[in-house]
């Protein structure tokens, strides 16, 4: 029998060893901390789209789950303490996370009483509202546009409950970079981490963060992880990948050529769409994993890395003009109104998004 279990550890070893020579000749090295947690493996990955499922991810791990444009939670992920905004005396609609609750309403009083009030515009998103949210974006602007302002659904940290959009209250320069200079954006800007809430997308980080600028949109990570992200000087994506992260991020597929599809140069009656169809949503996989258990490694601040942001996702068919040549006159006519009717529209589209209160 003793000899049965000494085969039986040596096995294991022999897997394990096994498993960290892959991880080895991958090129991975999961960083071990002084408490045998297993860290981030490697430096922060630079920005890309993949789908690979985030670790930690348990409800109870909300202060240090980590989504950007690669890593994601699963559809079915859905957090169980969900309040009503309106419950907590907020001015604004839709769900957060009970966690939060209490810093939020000390951080609207703060707000008022500074003078720079402050509303909100857009809160809990599930899988299916991010959808939604996506795939406006991706009509209006299409595809490749919509992916440096919005997140492809799973991805987004509207979906832990935890991500809201601010505004003033009134609304003024809702959604928009002017927001970061009235007001309440300079007083969330200046104050928010002292109640537990970083802005995830800051001015001139987007190499780190993957998005544009958003002055409105902050993360709630509780008050002592906030203090932390903002002492040092790091981006929440930085801060969370070096200090908490465990899904391991292969490198990134090679991309495979693209043979341009030749130009006809013959007379043709064929018209190319002038805005890209939504966006579909990406197939995901169930969870790999069950929940893990809330981790409370040593934080210590690290230095940025220099990782620069990838290209973005191949953008969408480019609108080739049209050979018109040849064609009826009427057939000409029919094409210039349709044209200006998506021109007119597109227009007022992008005049409504800034009160549309869909969120970003
Ligand atoms: N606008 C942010 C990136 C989101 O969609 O979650
Ligand atoms: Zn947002």
């Amino acid at each position: 029998m003793q000899a049965l279990a000494h085969v039986a550890t040596l096995a294991r070893l022999a897997t394990l060893a096994a498993a960290l020579a892959l991880l080895a000749l991958l090129g991975l090295h999961p960083a071990v901390d002084d408490r045998g947690g297993v860290r981030a493996a490697g430096p922060l990955p630079a920005c890309r789209y993949d789908d690979i499922t985030t670790s930690p991810r348990g409800y109870d791990d909300w202060r240090t789950t980590l989504v950007d444009t690669i890593l994601r939670v699963p559809s079915s992920y859905a957090p169980p303490d969900l309040v009503r905004v309106h419950d907590l005396g907020v001015p604004g609609g839709g769900f957060v996370r009970a966690v939060m609750g209490e810093d939020l309403q000390a951080m609207r009083a703060a707000a008022v009483a500074a003078g720079s009030p402050i509303g909100i515009e857009s809160a809990y998103r599930s899988y299916t509202d991010q959808q939604a949210v996506f795939a406006k974006w991706v009509r209006l602007y299409g595809r490749t546009q919509a992916l440096h302002i919005s997140a492809r659904p799973g991805h987004s940290e509207h979906q832990l409950g935890l991500a809201i959009d601010f505004r003033s209250d009134p609304p003024v320069a809702t959604l928009n970079a002017s927001w970061g200079t009235t007001a309440a954006g300079k007083w969330m800007r200046n104050h928010a981490w002292e109640y537990g809430f970083v802005m995830s997308y800051p001015k001139g980080k987007t190499s780190l963060s993957c998005y544009d600028y958003e002055p409105w949109h902050f993360r709630y990570v509780g008050r002592d992880l906030a203090a932390l992200v903002h002492g040092s000087g790091l981006t929440l994506r930085e801060y969370l990948w070096a200090n908490f992260t465990t899904a391991i991020v292969p490198p990134p597929k090679p991309k495979p050529t693209v043979h341009p599809t030749p130009i006809p140069t013959h007379p043709t009656a064929t018209i190319a769409p002038l805005l890209t169809p939504a966006a579909s949503a990406p197939s995901l996989a169930p969870p790999s994993q069950p929940p893990l258990a809330s981790l409370a490694p040593t934080i210590s601040p690290q230095v940025p890395n220099g990782s620069t942001e990838a290209p973005l996702a191949s953008p969408p068919p480019a609108t080739q003009a049209s050979s018109v040549s040849g064609l009826a006159p009427v057939l000409v006519g029919s094409a210039g109104i349709a044209l200006g009717t998506i021109v007119l529209g597109g227009l007022l589209l992008v005049r409504r998004r800034g009160r549309s209160g869909i969120g970003l």
